[in-house]
């Protein structure tokens, strides 16, 4: 492979017109980091940081029509799925990638920081049974992961056995992000992978107000890293060193008496 390689990978994903999350945020990734990024949308969503408005769903036509296309012409080397709002794109999703052998990330995501719900009620069983058996790896924060386990998550000794649940229960890879523990000075993710509990400790940054997308940009950088050959838990450690020096610099924007900001991807 000569230095000039430069890997595909492809996002699955909702739209977010503030550019902060879903398919805007993954790109700016994939480009940060070398990648050529493919994009697949599963829904747009008409949203700032600070508020979700209105959603639409693509068709499931549509989406496959993307899917089948991309698939098809470019040697994708690793995919991402994010917002999956239906079962219905839950399941076009896995009716592609079970045919491909693509190493796939999978952000279980569900819920906006706003609080909002993002996809259908019925979207949980859809995800465990049709898709993260498909998966390498699942990035749940720890809502997502007590929602895919149906228990409650306290403390840094129950993040690690959630890992290890939800990745020996899919024969998967599992990283538990625990930056919803309580705590001043730092966090813990737990990445179980290969049998193995890998314990990544990072100093706690109190997100700006007005901020998100940093789940979606965290597993476009791993995507990217698995996209250029790296081992898992080199792509997970720089994809979490990556997110906390854009979280250092994210940029603030004061506009009609509120803030608004954007990770660092300049
Ligand atoms: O941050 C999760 C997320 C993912 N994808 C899209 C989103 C959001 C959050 O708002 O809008 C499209």
């Amino acid at each position: 492979m000569d230095s000039n390689h430069i890997p595909v990978a492809l996002t699955i994903a909702g739209s977010d017109c503030s550019g902060g999350a879903g398919i805007q945020a993954d790109l700016k990734t994939f480009l940060n980091h070398r990648v050529q990024g493919l994009s697949a949308v599963t829904c747009i969503v008409a949203e700032t940081p600070l508020e979700v408005r209105h959603i639409e769903q693509v068709q499931e036509s549509t989406l496959e029509a993307q899917l089948n296309i991309l698939s098809e012409s470019y040697p994708i080397s690793a995919a991402k799925t994010g917002l999956l709002p239906s079962q219905a794109s839950i399941h076009s999703v896995a009716k592609v990638l079970i045919k491909s052998g693509i190493p796939l990330v999978v952000d279980p995501v569900m819920i906006a920081s706003t609080g909002s719900s993002l996809t259908e009620e019925n979207t949980l069983h859809a995800l465990t049974h049709q898709l993260l058996p498909l998966a390498t790896l699942v990035t749940p924060n720890i809502p997502e992961a007590e929602a895919i386990l149906q228990r409650s998550i306290q403390s840094e000794d129950e993040l690690v056995t959630a890992a290890r649940d939800i990745a020996q229960c899919y024969g998967i890879s599992c990283l538990v992000k625990g930056g919803h523990l309580s705590g001043d000075a730092e966090r813990l993710d737990v990445l179980w992978h290969a049998d193995h509990a890998h314990h990544f400790r990072h100093p706690y940054i109190a997100l700006p107000d007005g901020m998100h997308g940093t789940g979606c940009t965290l597993s476009a950088a791993i995507t990217a890293g698995l996209a250029h050959k790296k081992e898992m838990t080199e792509a997970v450690s720089d994809a979490i060193a990556y997110l906390q020096q854009l979280i250092k610099n994210a940029h603030t924007w004061e506009h009609n008496h509120h803030s608004i900001c954007c990770l660092a991807w300049l």
